[in-house]
């Protein structure tokens, strides 16, 4: 998406393409720092209480510099600021989503310390995790709004540091494809929980609200019908393919990491569907216990992160369960082989 933005020509496009460009040489540099092993955390930096979140936001002020200058720490009231306070209870509702669905205390499941810094860049078109820390763009205001709008874009980016921190997935090919569908199952799930919907009531959207009302679509990705999400002039077509016999060959996105995740995504989606009820439950469960369960390596296969879903599935409810059905019919469905 990135990419086409920045080829964009058109006089009244120049601005995002210059925006897009900027923000993609920057998304190259944050490969290194994912797949590096997690950094230590500062001695007395931990919450005074297990399972509370310690959040601190930054400002950085439209430089590309971090953190910035600190803006609100846990407990103090709200700045004014839509973007800092967006992304205060964003960081808020994910650390309280891990804490209930799975009993995990933050990010690294042993209360690690929750930074953000809003503002960054000018007219930055992206949000990301650093390998330490979230940071959000305001975005370029012709195709993206500011990036701390969308609870789902929230919610992803911190999965990818439960990702670091547990299946340790590269972010290239298959395991790339499925980090990113784990940052979008994750990511779903939180804004699912925030609230209070099923599976039947939930968009499955990812970044609902992020563009602006100039741009023909509605989020980033559709998990319930990929390629889908937007049909747009100046961003083209959602690429992405809902079965294994559209899987994406290409070298650009890292091998398709944010193309491919649409099959993975739409397998969580059939299976929340299959089983109903909250999607948190028993389907992120078994999405989970499969990502943090020791069995996948960091090159995982789609076939592989298949075949370890359906374990755990087995070992949580059982081979004649519902829920054991439900996840090797996705796959079936999907095309994937387990
Ligand atoms: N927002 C993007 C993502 O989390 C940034 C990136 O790293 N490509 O996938
Ligand atoms: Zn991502």
């Amino acid at each position: 998406m990135l990419r086409r933005l920045a080829a964009q020509k058109e006089p009244r496009l120049l601005v995002v393409a210059r925006a897009a460009k900027e923000a993609l040489v920057h998304v190259r540099s944050l490969q290194a720092a994912r797949t590096a092993p997690p950094p230590a955390v500062k001695a007395g930096a931990r919450p005074a209480r297990t399972g509370e979140p310690m959040r601190t936001i930054y400002d950085a002020e439209s430089a590309e510099v971090l953190p910035g200058r600190l803006v609100r720490k846990e407990s103090e009231p709200p700045t004014g600021d839509p973007a800092a306070d967006e992304a205060y209870d964003g960081l808020g509702s994910t650390h309280a989503f891990y804490a209930a669905a799975f009993g995990r205390d933050s990010i690294d499941g042993a209360g690690l310390p929750l930074d953000a810094t809003v503002h960054f860049g000018h007219l930055y078109d992206n949000a990301f995790w650093d390998g330490k820390q979230m940071v959000f763009g305001d975005g370029d205001g012709e195709v993206f709004g500011r990036f701390t709008k969308s609870l789902s874009v929230i919610g992803h980016e911190l999965a990818h540091g439960v990702t670091q921190y547990t299946a340790g997935l590269n972010y290239r090919n298959q395991a790339g494809a499925i980090n990113e569908s784990m940052s979008d199952v994750f990511g779903a799930l939180v804004e699912q929980y925030a609230r209070g919907q099923s599976t039947e009531e939930a968009s499955w959207l990812i970044g609902e609200g992020l563009f602006t009302d100039k741009v023909q679509g509605v989020a980033l990705r559709s998990m319930k019908a990929p390629g889908t999400a937007y049909d747009d002039d100046v961003l083209g077509k959602d690429p992405q393919p809902d079965s294994m016999d559209a899987y994406v060959r290409t070298t650009a996105d890292n091998g398709g990491v944010h193309i491919n995740s649409g099959i993975p995504n739409r397998a969580f989606c059939l299976v929340a569907t299959a089983i109903g009820g909250k999607a948190w439950e028993a389907p992120g469960q078994i999405w989970f216990d499969a990502l943090s369960g020791g069995s996948l390596p960091p090159a995982c296969t789609f076939s592989r992160f298949a075949k370890a879903t359906i374990a755990s599935a087995k070992e949580l409810f059982g081979d004649d369960s519902h829920e054991h059905d439900a996840v090797r019919a996705a796959w079936e469905t999907v095309k994937v082989k387990a």
